[in-house]
């Protein structure tokens, strides 16, 4: 078991340095300080073309997830739940340069996609971290709102991350790096995880459980499903590996914890993952739930967020 808050860049901050309570983005990376200009490609922003305190200083939340429509919809229902602009008002995508990654911003709220997968989610917080940091943001909080399958719970129950794990049950994200591997931990910030809870009974309109992530390089085989294009075990293999996931605390299942806790804690970020589970995967593999119930599920933790954020600024 990790010891999550010990191990927190800005709990050791906070505990050395009490009355300096600003936490800001530490960068694990010398040359980035050398640098006369940094180019974000994949944003399709740079430090010499932006200026990033000023469009970006005064952001306290960013929330990321995969598609970017659902995170276009998710910067308007925050808009309007914290009463910023018309209600209505239409957000310009800051990365409208590049289809990579979409970016919406409403006053201190960031809004960002990240495609499908590690690879994908990586890509966009190395320069996300940078960006937050040549802004001079501080005290960030950043969560991760996605769909995810469940195990053994109601299709449409929200998971809040205790641990994000890889698919042998390890709090661990693994890395080559000039080919060697290096393992990170995936700590989240455990204080973070009960104010979601508290916001999940302050809403009371859906199921929320606090369990391990399980953080795979694939949706069909990487997950255990018979439904692929390949599989090479039984519906009983597929069981018994679902089932010793259970028994290890798993109760659900995507592709970008693991990245992001192992990032965001690296650089001193206070992090969350939320996800709903759109299946149980006990039960099956296809997602074959009806279009409209899928959408009200991935509303659930953008709902469940919009409440923190409100909650934070002193508005709900
Ligand atoms: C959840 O859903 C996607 C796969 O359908 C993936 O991005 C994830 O983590
Ligand atoms: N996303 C996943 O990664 N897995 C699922 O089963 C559903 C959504």
């Amino acid at each position: 078991m990790v010891t999550l808050a010990t191990t927190h860049p800005c709990s050791i901050n906070l505990s050395l340095f009490v009355s300096n309570s600003d936490c800001f983005i530490q960068l694990s990376n010398p040359n980035i300080a050398t640098m006369q200009e940094d180019v974000l490609y994949h944003f399709n922003l740079s430090t010499s073309t932006h200026d990033f305190p000023a469009m970006f200083g005064d952001v306290k939340f960013v929330c990321v997830g995969g598609s970017s429509s659902r995170m276009r919809t998710f910067i308007k229902y925050v808009a309007a739940e914290l009463g910023l602009d018309h209600p209505g008002k239409e957000y310009t995508n800051i990365c409208a340069g590049t289809d990579r990654y979409a970016m919406y911003k409403a006053g201190p709220v960031l809004s960002v996609s990240h495609g499908m997968g590690i690879p994908s989610i990586g890509i966009m917080l190395h320069e996300l971290i940078k960006m937050l940091y040549h802004a001079r943001c501080s005290n960030i909080t950043i969560i991760r709102i996605g769909t995810s399958g469940g195990i053994g719970l109601e299709p449409g129950s929200v998971v809040i991350t205790q641990q994000a794990v890889d698919e042998c049950f390890k709090p661990e994200f693994e890395q080559i790096v000039l080919g060697k591997r290096v393992i990170r931990n995936t700590n989240l910030d455990p204080q973070l995880v009960q104010e979601l809870v508290q916001c999940s009974s302050d809403l009371n309109e859906f199921p929320t459980v606090v369990g391990n992530t399980m953080c795979t390089l694939d949706f069909y085989e990487g997950q255990g499903r018979l439904d692929g294009a390949l599989c090479s075990y039984t519906e009983k293999d597929k069981q018994a590996y679902l089932r010793a996931a259970h028994a290890a605390g798993v109760r659900n299942i995507e592709m970008e914890s693991s990245v992001f806790a192992t990032m965001c804690s690296a650089c001193g970020l206070k992090a969350a993952v939320v996800c709903v589970t759109l299946l149980d995967r006990l039960q099956g593999d296809q997602i074959n739930t009806p279009h409209d119930v899928l959408v009200e599920y991935q509303q659930r933790p953008q709902r469940l967020v919009g409440h923190f954020i409100k909650k934070s600024l002193g508005r709900a």
